[in-house]
Order: C-alpha cells, then sequence, then structure tokens
C-alpha cells in the first residue's frame, strides 16, 4: 500500500469555515429554514447570471430534478437515451413508468449519436434525454433537427455541465429543460443539490409547483407535485461557492492540461475529448486504455489502487446492463457496440482544484510507466 493520503477521483470545494459562518447567523436570525427562503431567491438570481440563463430552478438534488423535468412536460411511453451515463438519467425515467430506448454513443465524445437517434424512434417516442457526458457537450444542434421533424421533447440531463458553454451560448439553453446537478462530487456544488433550467417563466412556474407537492397557495393545489425544495442551508453555501467558482474552473483547466500534455503520444492512452470546437469544464477526466496499452484497464485501474489513487470506472457497467434494463430490446449489446467498448476501457483519473503537482505527477508517471 502507498505511503501517501489515498487520492480520489474527486475532492469536494470547500471555502473556509468561517466565511461560512455569517450566512448561517443568518438562518439562525430568521429561522426560514426552507421553502424559497431569501437564501434559495438570491441564489436562483445569482446563478442565472453566472451560467448565462433565464430561469432557474433549485432542487434538493439532480435526481428530483430529472424526475420533475419529466413530468413538467408530462412525458409519456419511450423515451431515447444513453446507455453511456450514471444510473439517475433512466432510473429518473423508470420512476416515472417510462420505457428508456437505449440508442449508442459518439466514438469521440460519448455522448448519444445523433446518427442513430432515428431509427430507434416509434410511435410511443415522446422525448429525448441526451447527458452531456464529463461535461463535454453533445451535437445539440443534430439533437434539436431530429426533435423537431418529430415533434420530440428534449430534456439533457445536464448533470455534469455546469457552466459549459457552445458557440458563446450557456450549453444550458439547448432543449426543452436542462438538469444540473450539485453533489458534493460536481464542479459547483452544494452538499447534495441540483436544479432544472427553464426557457420561459410559465415553464419556470409548473417546476416551481410540482417541486412544492403542488402548492399555488396555501389552500389551492394544482398537481401531484412532491417535495424538492433545496433548503436554506444548500442554497446558502451555494452562494458562497459561487465566489470560488472561477478560481476552480482554471485551477480544473490546469490539472486537465498537464494530463493531456503528459499523455500525447502514449500508446493505447486516449484522453475522451469534447468534438471539434466544444468545450469542457473538466468535471472529470476520463482516459480509454486501449488494446496498444501494455494492461488492461481493469489492471491499470487495481495498480493505481495499490498506490491509493482511486480512479473511477464512469461509466461501466453500462446502465443497460443492469438488472432493471437488461431485458429491454434497446439493451442489447449488439446494439450499443461504441458504448459497450467504452465501458470496458475508461478510467477517470482524479481532477479537482486542489490536486497537489506532485500527486498529479505520480498518477502520471504510473499511467506513463515512467
Ligand atoms: N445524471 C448524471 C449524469 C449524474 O452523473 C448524476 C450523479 C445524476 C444524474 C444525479 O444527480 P444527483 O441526484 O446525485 O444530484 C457519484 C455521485 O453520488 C453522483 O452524484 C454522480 N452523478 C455520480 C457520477 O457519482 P458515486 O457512488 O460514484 O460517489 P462516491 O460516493 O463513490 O464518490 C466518489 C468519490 O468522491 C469518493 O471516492 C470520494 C469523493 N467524495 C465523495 C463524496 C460524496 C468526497 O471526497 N466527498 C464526498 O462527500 O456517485
Amino acid at each position: 500500500m502507498s505511503k501517501h493520503q489515498p487520492i480520489y477521483v474527486t475532492q469536494p470545494e470547500l471555502p473556509p469555515l468561517d466565511e461560512f459562518m455569517p450566512y448561517l447567523q443568518q438562518i439562525w436570525d430568521n429561522r426560514q429554514l426552507t421553502n424559497g427562503g431569501p437564501f434559495h431567491q438570491q441564489l436562483e438570481a445569482a446563478l442565472c447570471r453566472h451560467l448565462g440563463v433565464e430561469y432557474i430552478s433549485l432542487f434538493t438534488n439532480g435526481t428530483l430534478a430529472l424526475l420533475t423535468a419529466l413530468q413538467a412536460l408530462r412525458i409519456t411511453g419511450e423515451v431515447i437515451t444513453t446507455p453511456y451515463s450514471f444510473v439517475a438519467t433512466s432510473h429518473s425515467l423508470l420512476w416515472n413508468g417510462i420505457t428508456p430506448v437505449f440508442v449508442d454513443v459518439d466514438p469521440v465524445n460519448l455522448n448519444l449519436d445523433p446518427a442513430r437517434i432515428e431509427s430507434a424512434i416509434t410511435p410511443r417516442t415522446t422525448a429525448i434525454m441526451p447527458v452531456h457526458c464529463y461535461g463535454q457537450p453533445c451535437d445539440t444542434r443534430a439533437i434539436q433537427a431530429i426533435a423537431d421533424n418529430y415533434n420530440l421533447k428534449v430534456i439533457y440531463d445536464a448533470a455534469h455541465a455546469f457552466g459549459v458553454e457552445q458557440d458563446g451560448q450557456s450549453v444550458l439553453n439547448c432543449g426543452d429543460l436542462s438538469v444540473l446537478s450539485f453533489h458534493a462530487t460536481k464542479v459547483f456544488n452544494t452538499f447534495e443539490g441540483g436544479a432544472i433550467i427553464s426557457p420561459d417563466a410559465r415553464t419556470k412556474q409548473r417546476i416551481d409547483r410540482l417541486k412544492n407537492f403542488g402548492f399555488v397557495d396555501e389552500t389551492t393545489v394544482v398537481a401531484a407535485g412532491i417535495n424538492g425544495k433545496m433548503s436554506e442551508i444548500n442554497a446558502a453555501f451555494g452562494l458562497l461557492q459561487l465566489k470560488g467558482i472561477d478560481a476552480a474552473m482554471e485551477g480544473r483547466r490546469a490539472v486537465a492540461r498537464r494530463y493531456t500534455e503528459a499523455f500525447a503520444g502514449l500508446a493505447g492512452i486516449t484522453c475522451v475529448r469534447p468534438a471539434d470546437g466544444g468545450a469542457s469544464n473538466h468535471s472529470y477526466f476520463p482516459i480509454l486504455v486501449g488494446p496498444d496499452y501494455p494492461e488492461s484497464r481493469d489492471a491499470l485501474y487495481a495498480r493505481l489502487k495499490e498506490h491509493g489513487i482511486a480512479g473511477r470506472r464512469y461509466f461501466y457497467p453500462l446502465i443497460s446492463s443492469f438488472p432493471m434494463y437488461r431485458g429491454l430490446q434497446s439493451a442489447a449489446e449488439g446494439n450499443l457496440p461504441v458504448a459497450s467498448r467504452a465501458a470496458e476501457q475508461v478510467l477517470c483519473l482524479p481532477i479537482y482544484p486542489a490536486l497537489a503537482d506532485s500527486d498529479q505527477q505520480r498518477i502520471i508517471d504510473l499511467v506513463t510507466g515512467a
């Protein structure tokens, strides 16, 4: 075992504790703990400004936000989605009684491959749920063109895509709705948290009612809503986190740059990158360990672990291989060759702003065999 402290795939950013105290004091003073209090409202406004979006609804976590997004647009029947994601993507469909239809991913950025979507559309298809995997944008134009042709809704699982831009615009403005996660492991975290980006005030209003049991006022309930409200403590923490977000993003960029340079030309290792022109927020640093590398992905994963470096095989196994999905026709491995290969080859290396240069160098040396 390593003499060093373990290094995990990520480490949450935390501001100095004393900077959080004044926020707590305000909560203690006004005793508004949840249900759309002042910090909740301030964080919504601050995130709209920061992200370049017009309407945002905060949630307890990304999964509840996904569930609610599907409810808000009354999605039913079948939804086309990617098998190459965290299980929450497909689980949100199953929880709404919707059948996921898995479509293979693009070999470069591992996002839903638009060229394969059309042949998966049936009379029951009502929407497409792509994922901006690793914070690298999908081909949103091609996806929207298909959705427009077939009159389908598009809900982006943008859990990884905080602050990602495409052609100078927030990628969160694409599609009908986008869903963010603010989980501890994400670029921007509120311990637990999430959000839905809406295109207009009416949609935001519907979502805000749905996340509060369907209440309109004290005595009026207009929908079978849920409790998805972010608490004041999480919202206050989010406001504080936002102050350090630019430095955190820069820190991630620097780590990503060092890995990319170190692995350039290394036989058998491919860094998963955004498609041409696409940006990334470097929320993950995925590499593919191909047949030209001297050992398998799992051997490299195990060797790093022996040295105290806990990379993660996001996203292995594929969602489509879990028991609640594998009986679906679209889950057959033959239907998903690119995603299946990626799941066997991928390894996400540690990336976070506080990753020390010397620790990153150790990881690089282990991967390059230096
Ligand atoms: N859609 C997509 C595409 C997603 O990736 C996710 C979540 C969602 C939807 C749902 O959003 P949320 O409902 O979660 O808001 C983690 C996260 O729990 C999950 O949020 C995330 N995706 C997924 C990709 O990763 P695990 O089980 O791998 O996390 P865990 O606990 O093993 O953490 C990874 C490493 O991070 C640990 O080894 C150490 C470090 N860590 C973790 C936590 C929680 C810390 O240092 N501190 C911490 O507090 O799922």
